[in-house]
């Protein structure tokens, strides 16, 4: 048939599912097979991921699914799990908010300067780029008997189909790529004693990365063969590649646990000015670099609602709508906000820090957060378009966020742009459709934007509202 149909497995840091693309000539559609909770685990040692729980996910995923023509499997970036010589997993993958890399930074710092290591890797400071999370292991006994290292998505790609590589958007986040030669940094690697012979082969975006075992065949009542296609891996690489931009000059933010907010760029900008600022040089699709930073997130509301015993989101929302605006924001950046628990009350110390008014009800609180949000999203949107000379007039919003009308409403009013919200599934459709590019069903990466702009749903946000008052509270932040 002209309609061809894809199994799309995406792992957020909150929740996996497995979607079903189907893609025709001029057509795209996705519908959700199967969604079930990330739920990360404390055991003595530490955070770590329950990677068994998100594989037996995936499988009963692609049993839902149904026929499909191809899987493609992309996650949350930098962790991995490590293979001893017999191909088994040596523990549970640790959790990139474990507190395992705390101090580590200065370490790797003392060896190659943190001003050398921008200039070699592009890599904004983050204490869990892989790098850190392998100084942090290095006398551990499990590296001592790892023979193998892969990255979420590879290691479930592995468990499909008995092929091990290492795919290279989310290699870039290792902080171990050189994204002008989008190969290894051997010189860094060796200069902090990490071997780089544990990563299997690069492979890119499109490559085949072989077929379902038939153990997989048999427990998901599929027939094969069933190819696994390679796609953007990291998450945010496949939502940029969906983000529906057709002839602007954009900024992207892709909110879900995490907001990246940056821009799609032909090369790297390794300026010392962008290292100081945080701005990140991740691959993307093609020869792109995904220029960008970091901001926490919804997952300052996430861990408050957590707390907070789930209260109904849409009702939460509603009454944060009615608070009043700005009253007291926080540094959406700040790495203080990275580890889990007690979340209400380390905002609410912050506010009280910086001698703003102390939101107290879950109303308040939300607001101070969907406020917080968009400042951040409005500093790291203008400071790239600055960092790069790179002007936009838009800025498209895609993930999870997107659900969330009025952060998308604060982000066109704090970055005095344009705002285009969705799709909420970015990062499915951005893997569904390198599928469909790989089995030639769709053009260049233009071709793919243009196919999400006119099938899926996209809201409209314009800003509203003086500028003047984003910059005040900014000022509140940065005492500038
Ligand atoms: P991740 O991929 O990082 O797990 P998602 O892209 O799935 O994250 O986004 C999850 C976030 O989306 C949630 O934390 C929540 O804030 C937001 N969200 C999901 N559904 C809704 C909704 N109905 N209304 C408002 N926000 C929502
Ligand atoms: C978002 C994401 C982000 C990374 C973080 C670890 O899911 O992949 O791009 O920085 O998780």
């Amino acid at each position: 048939t002209a309609v061809h149909t894809y199994a799309a497995v995406d792992l957020g840091a909150s929740s996996g599912r497995v979607m079903v693309g189907r893609v025709g000539p001029g057509s795209l559609d996705l519908t959700e097979a199967h969604r079930f909770p990330n739920r990360p685990v404390r055991v003595p040692e530490g955070l770590r991921w329950d990677i068994l729980a998100l594989y037996a996910g995936v499988l009963d995923g692609l049993r839902a699914a149904g026929r499909v023509d191809s899987v493609g499997i992309d996650s949350w970036a930098v962790d991995h799990g490590l293979l001893d010589a017999d191909g088994a997993l040596l523990g549970n993958p640790v959790h990139y908010r474990d507190a395992r890399t705390e101090g580590i930074a200065e370490q790797v710092w003392a060896n190659v300067p943190a001003a050398e290591l921008y200039a070699a890797t592009g890599l904004q400071y983050a204490p869990f780029n892989t790098l850190y999370q392998l100084t942090a292991a290095r006398s551990s006994a499990q590296l001592a008997h790892a023979e193998r290292l892969l990255l979420v998505p590879d290691l479930l790609t592995y468990w499909l189909t008995g092929e091990a590589g290492t795919e290279l958007t989310n290699a870039s986040t290792t902080q171990l790529i050189d994204p002008r030669t989008r190969d290894w940094s051997y010189d860094i690697a060796r200069r902090l004693g990490i071997d780089l012979g544990l990563f299997a082969p690069l492979r890119r975006p499109g490559d085949p990365a072989g077929v379902l075992r038939p153990e997989v065949l048999a427990e998901t009542g599929l027939t094969g063969p069933v190819p696994v296609t390679t796609v953007g891996s990291h998450d945010t690489a496949s939502a940029v590649a969906a983000v529906p931009a057709v002839r602007e000059r954009f900024a992207y933010i892709c909110t879900g646990t995490w907001s990246l907010a940056g821009l799609e760029l032909d090369a790297p900008v390794l300026t010392e000015a962008s290292r100081l600022a945080n701005f990140t040089n991740e691959l993307g699709l093609d020869d792109t670099v995904r220029y960008l930073r970091n901001i926490m997130g919804l997952w300052l509301l996430q861990e408050c609602v957590r707390e907070w015993g789930d209260p109904d989101l849409p009702q939460l929302l509603s009454a944060a709508a009615e608070q009043p605006p700005l009253r007291s924001v926080v540094d959406a950046g700040d790495a203080a906000f990275l580890a889990p628990g007690r979340m209400p009350q380390r905002i609410a110390d912050a506010c009280r820090a910086s001698d703003q008014p102390v939101p107290d009800s879950p109303a308040g609180i939300t607001r101070c957060i969907l406020d917080s949000l968009a400042l951040a999203h409005r500093r790291a949107v203008a400071e790239a378009q600055s960092l790069a000379d790179h002007p936009v007039d838009v800025v498209h919003i895609v993930g999870g966020g997107t659900r969330n009308a009025l952060l998308c409403q604060l982000t066109a009013d704090a970055c005095g742009l344009p705002v285009v919200a969705g799709p909420a599934e970015a990062a499915a459709l951005g893997n569904v459709l390198v599928q469909a590019r790989a089995g030639g069903l769709v053009g260049d990466r233009a071709a793919m934007r243009e196919l999400v702009a006119r099938t899926q749903p996209l809201a409209r946000y314009e800003p509203r509202g003086d500028p003047a008052r984003w910059q005040a509270a900014e000022a509140r932040l940065t005492g500038r």
